[in-house]
C-alpha cells in the first residue's frame, strides 16, 4: 500500500474510537439519534482512509501498471474494488505487484479497502 501509513493508521484508530462508542452507546441503550450520528462519525473516518488509499493508488500504482502496459487489469481491479466484481469478468489480483519490492507481500483487490 502506498498510502501514507501513519495517517492511515491514525484514521483506522479514529474510525475504531468512534465504533468502540457506537458500540457503548448500543450496550447502554442511549438514544437512536444520537447513536446515528456517532455511526456517521464512523463511516466519515472511514471513507477518509479510503479517500487516502485510492489516492495513493491513482499515484503510485495505476502509473507503474500503466507503464507495463498493464492498464486494463488495473482499472478492472479498481472498478471491482470501487463498484463489486462484474459477473463474467476474471479476477485481476495482484495487479500491483510493485508492491512485493517495498518488502510487502503483496496484495489483492480487497486488500485496498478492507483495512
Ligand atoms: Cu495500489
Amino acid at each position: 500500500m502506498r498510502a501514507d501509513t501513519s495517517s492511515t493508521g491514525f484514521r483506522l484508530r479514529t474510525a475504531r474510537g468512534h465504533l468502540d462508542a457506537v458500540v457503548r452507546m448500543a450496550d447502554d441503550d442511549r438514544y437512536c439519534i444520537d447513536i446515528l450520528h456517532q455511526l456517521s462519525a464512523v463511516q466519515g473516518a472511514l471513507e477518509g482512509v479510503r479517500r487516502d488509499i485510492i489516492e495513493a493508488h491513482l499515484k503510485g500504482c495505476v502509473p507503474e501498471a500503466a507503464a507495463e502496459g498493464r492498464i486494463d487489469d488495473i482499472v478492472s481491479e479498481l472498478m471491482a474494488a470501487l463498484f463489486g466484481a462484474v459477473p463474467g469478468r476474471k479476477s485481476t489480483a495482484h495487479a500491483c505487484e510493485s508492491h512485493s519490492s517495498h518488502g510487502d507481500a503483496g496484495h489483492g483487490p480487497t486488500d485496498h479497502v478492507a483495512v
